[in-house]
């Protein structure tokens, strides 16, 4: 596979020099988009987006346009666009360097898709440390907002208004699920919501709410100016049009690869170098740590949402890590069940407990004075978290634990040698 086998859409401008600036965007096409979305019904703004087939892109791959369709029929009262903007998964690298390089791709998907949903004020939603992402966004929606791309007076009769309001939130994962979001958004402590109501029907301030993906959200104004055809004449037919694919770890030139969607990753890593010289691939996963781990036998899986769930895996968010030989696997599975224990919000007990007790476990296991049980006993809890949580984040907990074991049983047992006797050296009787 070459390079010529790259889509850079909207990593075309991250080369420019100040490719963040208005002028810079403008001068590739930038918000053209928008004004071909001013001179549409904002329903076909939404059968166009619906028949590009763009997918989710925050993880889930839900249909964008879809999404759309299911806000109820306006009613006078308000309605938001809320972009997720929290990216804080382990791999997940997307969305902060397009925020930095293209914010204005941002913007302008902002703008169409708030014009398209009859919504007059969006929110970012970024993650709180990233205060240089912070800072471009708002300097960027200053420069759309000085140019009269948002504002008061818009649209086709000069009667659309739209504000934009950029909102960093405190630094907790729990808060990239759509509903902790909203819950942070409106001051409160962010924990997940019931579902349903969908946000689509009761989201932001119990309002009609569409919460989508920065790149979801970038990736629209290319497919009003392009047209739905052009879109889904890339990728494959139920997962269409091209992403990031962010690989990270022991590659030799890692990075964001823009590509069509069912690219494999052998030919992600032939453009990346490689695995590290002198080094030979043991595992990798292809959408943070929150999706299965796959091995060398899945090189060839084509890098799309049905191809890679039928290899016992999930695209998500395609945050390719890769790790080499030199990797302990129950290392990395404890680093990633540390991260979920500390991130769990609490509220609901499978998760805020289970995630305890494996990180208790992955510990001994680690450290190698695990128990001859402590297989089992990870797998008994985490098939009572998975399924059984209240949101994703307790599902995801479970699958480093289980994926790992599933193909590395062996080195979980290398963990297992302490014999019973060394860890509790007193007779129960003893005790008492
Ligand atoms: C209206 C219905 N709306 C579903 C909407 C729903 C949401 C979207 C997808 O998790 C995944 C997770 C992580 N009426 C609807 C409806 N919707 N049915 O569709 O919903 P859902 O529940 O399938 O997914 P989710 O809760 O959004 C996201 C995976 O992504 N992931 C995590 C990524 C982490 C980040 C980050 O770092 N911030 O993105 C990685 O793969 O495991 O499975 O909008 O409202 N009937
Ligand atoms: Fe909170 Fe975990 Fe329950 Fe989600 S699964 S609500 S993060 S305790």
């Amino acid at each position: 596979m070459s390079t010529t086998q790259l889509t850079p859409v909207l990593s075309d401008p991250w080369d420019a020099e100040r490719s963040w600036t208005l002028d810079t965007y403008r001068s590739r096409g930038g918000y053209e988009g928008l004004a071909k979305a001013f001179t549409m019904a904002p329903a076909d703004i939404v059968d166009t987006v619906k028949a590009s087939g763009l997918r989710g892109r925050g993880g889930a791959g839900f249909p964008t346009g879809l999404k759309w369709s299911f806000l109820p029929p306006a009613d006078g009262g308000p309605r938001y666009l809320v972009v997720n903007a929290d990216e804080s998964e382990p791999g997940a690298c997307k969305d902060i360097p397009l925020m930095m390089a293209n914010p204005h791709a941002l913007i302008e998907g902002v703008a169409i898709t708030s014009y398209a949903i009859g919504g007059h004020h969006a929110f970012i939603y970024l993650r709180g440390e990233v205060v240089h992402v912070y800072r471009r966004l708002l300097a960027a929606v200053r420069e759309a907002r000085e140019a009269g791309l948002i504002g008061k007076g818009l649209g086709p009769n000069g009667d659309y208004d739209l504000e934009i309001t950029v909102h960093a939130g405190a630094g907790a994962y729990i808060c990239g699920e759509e509903t902790a979001l909203l819950d942070s958004l409106e001051g409160r402590r962010g924990q997940p919501r019931l579902k349903p109501p969908f946000p689509a029907v009761a989201g932001l301030y119990a309002r009609p709410t569409v919460v989508n993906n920065v790149e979801s959200v970038a990736s629209v104004p290319t497919i009003i100016r392009g047209g739905a055809e052009w879109f889904t004449s890339m990728g494959t037919e139920k997962s269409a049009g091209h992403g990031f694919f962010s690989l990270s770890g022991h590659v030799t030139r890692p990075g964001q690869y823009e590509a069509p969607l069912g690219i494999t990753m052998r030919e992600l890593l032939d453009m990346a170098g490689g695995v590290r010289a002198g080094h030979r691939l043991k595992f990798w996963v292809p959408g943070g740590s929150s999706t299965p781990i796959l091995t060398e036998e899945h090189l060839d899986v084509p890098l799309d949402y049905d191809s890679v769930g039928a290899a016992g895996s999930m695209l998500g968010t395609r945050s390719l890590m890769v790790f080499d030989e030199t990797v302990s696997v129950v290392r990395v599975v404890s680093r990633w069940t540390d991260f979920y224990q500390h991130e769990s919000c609490g509220k609901c007990t499978p998760c805020r407990e289970g995630t305890y007790w494996m990180k208790q476990v992955m510990h001994r296991l680690e450290a190698g004075k695990g128990l001859p049980s402590d297989i089992d006993l990870l797998l008994d809890v985490s098939a009572n978290i998975a399924g059984r949580s209240f949101c994703a984040l307790g599902d995801a907990s479970a699958v480093p634990i289980q994926s790992g074991i599933k193909h590395f049983r062996a080195e979980f047992e290398a963990g297992t040698h302490t014999p019973a006797s060394e860890l509790f050296p007193y007779e129960a009787s003893a005790l008492f």
